[in-house]
């Protein structure tokens, strides 16, 4: 297979969630609840913070996982890359989730100093869903 057997229809790998912010006089807040703005059932939060200049964090794909992620705080930028092709994201909304399935290779640069990058997923931790080689994700998604 090569790039050219791609369907020019593909859906985007940017897959944006908008977030409904409940605001009034003393400020906003934003309620996530599984099968509602979260398409999987939250069976794990884990967050992101101070992330130092310069550093890029992710660098691998997923078997199975399924995540959203906010950064509800802050900035970074985020790379996404299915093995045939990259899309990237700014991430700068709480409001704004992006949600990411398995096999996609995701890279996060570009932090800001108050970055926090809220991330919900529907498995527990655990290190055997990871492809944290670029080969072996190759491998994964072009099996
Ligand atoms: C992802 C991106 C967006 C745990 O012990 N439990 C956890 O739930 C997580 C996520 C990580 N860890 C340990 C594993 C490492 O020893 O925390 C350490 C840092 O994890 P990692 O280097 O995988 O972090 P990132 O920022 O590169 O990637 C994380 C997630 O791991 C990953 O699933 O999609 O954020």
């Amino acid at each position: 297979m090569n790039e050219s057997s791609i369907p020019s229809d593909s859906p985007s790998l940017v897959q944006l969630v908008p977030l409904q912010s409940r605001g009034d006089h003393r400020g906003s807040l934003v309620a996530l609840e599984s099968g509602a703005q979260v398409p999987f059932p939250i069976a794990r939060v884990y967050y992101i913070f101070g992330t130092k200049p310069g550093v890029v964090r992710g660098l691998h794909g997923h078997k199975a996982l399924r995540q959203l992620c906010i950064a509800v705080a802050g900035s970074c930028r985020m790379v996404l890359d299915d093995g045939w092709r990259k899309e990237e994201v700014w991430l700068n909304r709480p409001d704004q989730g992006l949600l990411i399935g398995p096999g996609t290779w995701r890279e996060m640069h570009d932090f800001s100093a108050d970055c926090v990058l809220m991330v919900l997923a529907d498995a527990p931790y655990d290190e055997a869903d990871y492809l944290r080689d670029y080969d072996q994700f190759l491998a994964f998604v072009r099996r």
